[in-house]
């Protein structure tokens, strides 16, 4: 019989990647939206899988709409992607960060367990959860110290899986991903603002790339692959709660540096650092530990940093280049405005 997936969050950078994996496998795909003034169908557009995947509106602070998608698509599997996921913007707007990514998925699991507890749960962890708290590589028993309000409302989210795990025997899985990027990635994230604002210099289309702190340190993979490791979890026998990571982690520097080599531009001079866009609270440095992953699930990072770097950097060329030549096509250029 035909799996049935509801995937919410299905208009951002992992919902969409995932939606073609699951397609691929020959489910059939719900897709959980936010209804917007302005609709934001761009990625699903880019991935061609806009008529293919079944919408459903839903906001995750209102639990009639999840109670109605839920009934509607009958899933097998639910992935809970959405969030409030920028972790800056937690710090301007922790209530709603609380809201959305933390009791949000205290609803869904509510529905679920009130609806079909046979429904098998994947929660979009992260590993902003390690906070300062680790040096080293982090793992599945590494202690959790948050520090911003988004990765509090993700800790919340992360022990409520568990629990709804334990106390009422829902396969429900934490998949605590380390950074994961890719062309489809919102542009207020670092990676992206530096793939595109390089090919804008590239092209003679921007002058100058403005970032915050340049020391902090990310272990960022490619995102298409992680979108597999999430749909792994719930094939298992048990549930369990996997760290999903390359094992390496690099600076914002040397990300910079990395994307002016792809156009042979040197990076000094195009970037500043300006305070304004300094966190009120940094996390310093993550490296993910993907042992168990790897062991348990077979999974493993094959597009390293380097290549991602050069695979974003030519999307954003390829994009800018189409725009010059007039094209229309579905895309999100336009970012939100700077605080510098
Ligand atoms: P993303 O691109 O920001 O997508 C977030 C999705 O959540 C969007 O579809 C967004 O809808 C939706 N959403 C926001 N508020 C909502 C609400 N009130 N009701 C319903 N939907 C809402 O994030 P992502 O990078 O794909 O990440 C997916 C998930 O993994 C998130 O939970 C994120 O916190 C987590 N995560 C991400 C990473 C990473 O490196 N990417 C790492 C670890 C964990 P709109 O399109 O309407 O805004
Ligand atoms: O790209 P970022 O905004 O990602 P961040 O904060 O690590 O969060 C992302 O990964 C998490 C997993 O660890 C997810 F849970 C979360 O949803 C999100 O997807 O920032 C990365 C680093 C930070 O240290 C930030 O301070 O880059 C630094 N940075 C320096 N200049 C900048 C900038 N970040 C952004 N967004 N913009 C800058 O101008």
């Amino acid at each position: 019989m035909t799996k049935r997936v509801l995937i919410t969050g299905v208009t951002g950078q992992d919902g969409a990647y995932l939606a073609k994996f699951l397609l691929g496998k020959g489910c059939d795909v719900f897709g959980a939206y936010r209804r917007l003034s302005t609709p934001n169908f761009w990625r699903l557009i880019n991935l061609d899988i806009y008529d293919e995947v079944r919408l459903l509106p839903v906001d995750l602070t209102d639990t009639t709409s999840l109670l109605q998608v839920v009934t509607l698509s009958q899933p097998d599997e639910i992935y809970n992607l959405a969030a409030q996921s920028f972790v800056e913007a937690s710090f301007d707007q922790p209530l709603a960060t609380a809201e959305i990514t933390g009791l949000g998925t205290s609803r869904i699991l509510e529905v679920v367990r009130q609806v079909n507890p046979g429904v098998k749960f994947y929660q979009a962890s992260t590993s902003e959860l390690y906070g300062n708290g680790n040096d080293g590589s982090s793992n599945e028993v590494t202690p959790f110290v948050p520090a911003s309000p988004y990765a509090a409302a993700k800790l919340y989210a992360y022990h409520m899986t568990k629990i709804y795990r334990q106390a009422y025997g829902i396969f429900a899985c934490n998949g605590i991903l380390f950074n994961h990027e890719s062309p489809l990635r919102g542009l207020e994230f670092v990676t992206r603002k530096v793939s595109n604002a390089v090919a804008r210099i590239a092209l003679g289309l921007g002058k100058e790339l403005v970032l915050g702190n340049l020391e902090a340190k990310r272990d960022w993979g490619y995102a298409p692959e992680y979108v597999e490791s999430m749909w792994l979890m719930l094939q298992q026998d048990k549930p369990g709660d996997y760290v999903v990571a390359t094992g390496e982690s690099h600076s914002v520097e040397e990300l910079v540096r990395r994307a002016f080599e792809c156009v042979n531009l040197n990076w000094e001079e195009y970037t500043r650092s300006s305070s304004r866009l300094l966190r009120p609270l940094e996390v310093n440095s993550l490296r993910g530990d993907p042992s168990k992953v790897g062991e348990h699930l077979g999974w493993k990072a094959k597009v390293k940093f380097d290549e991602l770097v050069q695979i974003m950097v030519e999307a954003d060329l390829e994009c800018w280049r189409r725009w010059l030549r007039g094209e229309q096509f579905s895309w999100d250029a336009i970012n939100y405005p700077s605080k510098e």
